[in-house]
């Protein structure tokens, strides 16, 4: 099976988190590095850029959603338990059993029942069975993706999600009763098909309203925006919000009006709703002018002190303190006949290079045609975010690459 504790070569039968154990099997393959993020709770930290943008959109959400008695509609979750089942994470969410997201080279399973969540969106169903109609959940997610300046295996997400009855989708009509929210119709792009195409106008209109609002509070009102139609598992239909900023189109977040088959499930199928799920450091960095992702989980006073007010919508520019020279170096190598996975080497990479590596590239692929193998060769880029790296440290990091490589993935080297 595929390679999980990369360094260590016993395998731990229990991994410890939060003070809770759990036993490992061969779905296991969290690797001890990602194991020292669980618990770090960036979002939590006062004066992290990740806290301030988070509650510049909490005030917000307080701001626009009060209740008849001048309260905030939307509760705040920010410390529910990063480690879900695969019902939360992938069933209650309707995504099919053989849906890509669930495949073991784009999670870190726990072990066969758990894993550390891929988004905040595991926790909707059992918020709202637990009778919020109105809430926000931040949280750390966790997902083997590649390595930039923009894809880190761990971010923080936030979701978003509002539950309507019929009143107050219709509640400004006087003859309420010739009002459903609910009818039987074919599904369409446009629709599911339980639902009335006015009922859907309303939360849709809400919901683009809202985080339009919410783009033109942190980036001014002539920011350039565009929706994008999408799909996801759990709702329909689905849009990404794509701002275009510094010249480019970024996708900020992910939405939808809720399946109802999710609320049915969820003891809430009178009502309807929707629900976004966006990621914290795509905001902080544009709205900071952060260049690299990696420099949210420094402990570097230049980094940190720059974040250091009280009012979290201060509005500030982050200033590089130097730029530390990259260096460069490629590794080739023959694949072996079957299980390997990039992701594999991603995680081992980071696993020995730590933050001394800012990109890993595949930029060559190569079959012999006779001896029917594949070679892969990929660049690492190294550059630490705090310091000068000497040749030294980078060629003693690449050859461990090159030997763990060899020893756990079971690659030839060229
Ligand atoms: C999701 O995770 C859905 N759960 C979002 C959602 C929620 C849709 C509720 C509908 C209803 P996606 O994988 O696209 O979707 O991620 C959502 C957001 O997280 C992205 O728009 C982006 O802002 C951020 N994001 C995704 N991947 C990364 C990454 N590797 N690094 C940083 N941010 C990321
Ligand atoms: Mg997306």
């Amino acid at each position: 099976h595929t390679p999980c504790r990369l360094i260590s070569s016993t395998e731990p039968e229990k991994i410890l988190m939060s003070g809770k154990e759990y036993k490992t099997d061969y779905m296991t393959n969290i690797t001890p590095r990602i194991l020292s993020y669980v618990g770090r709770n960036l979002h939590l930290q006062k004066y992290h850029p990740l806290n301030h943008i988070q509650q510049v959109i909490i005030n917000y959400m307080y701001s626009r959603y009060i209740s008849p008695r001048g309260n905030p509609l939307f509760s705040v979750h920010n410390q529910l338990h990063p480690v879900v089942s695969m019902q939360e994470n992938f069933d209650s969410l309707l995504v099919p059993k053989d849906h890509v997201s669930r495949k073991k080279s784009d999670n870190y399973y726990v072990n066969e029942k758990y894993l550390l969540r891929a988004h905040t969106s595991a926790h909707q169903c059992g918020m709202i069975k637990m009778g919020f109609d109105n809430f926000l959940v931040v949280g750390d997610v966790y997902r083997r993706d590649e390595i930039d300046a923009s894809h880190y295996p761990v971010f923080h997400q936030m979701e978003g999600v509002r539950l309507c009855t019929r009143k107050e989708i219709f509640g400004q009509h006087q003859n309420m009763d010739d009002f459903s929210l609910f009818e039987n119709v074919e599904r369409s792009e446009k629709r599911q098909g339980v639902h009335n195409q006015t009922a859907v106008d309303v939360l849709e209109f809400d919901l683009k309203q809202c985080l339009e609002g919410l783009a033109m509070t942190l980036f001014g009102k002539d920011v350039e925006k565009r929706w994008v139609d999408a799909y996801f598992p759990f709702t329909h239909p689905s849009w990404e919000l794509e701002l275009r900023l510094n010249d480019e189109w970024v996708e900020l977040l992910g939405c939808g009006i809720i399946e109802q088959e999710i609320l049915v499930n969820s003891s809430a199928g009178e009502k309807v709703g929707w629900a976004f799920g966006l990621g914290l450091e795509r905001w902080a960095m544009k709205f900071y002018d952060i260049p690299d992702i990696r420099l949210f989980w420094s402990n570097d006073s230049g980094f940190l002190s720059q974040f250091h007010f009280e009012d979290s919508s201060t509005r500030v520019s982050y200033k590089t303190i130097s730029q530390y020279p990259q260096c460069a170096n490629d590794i080739s190598f023959w694949l072996p006949s079957d299980g390997y996975e990039s992701a594999d080497f991603y995680d081992l990479v980071r696993s020995i290079g730590g933050n001394m590596v800012e990109q890993v590239r595949l930029i060559d692929t190569f079959t012999h045609p006779k001896k029917n193998l594949t070679s892969h060769c990929y660049r690492i880029v190294y550059r630490h975010m705090e310091y000068t790296l000497t040749q030294e440290e980078v060629n003693n990091v690449h050859k461990q690459i090159e030997e763990k490589a060899s020893e756990i993935l079971k690659v030839v080297i060229r």
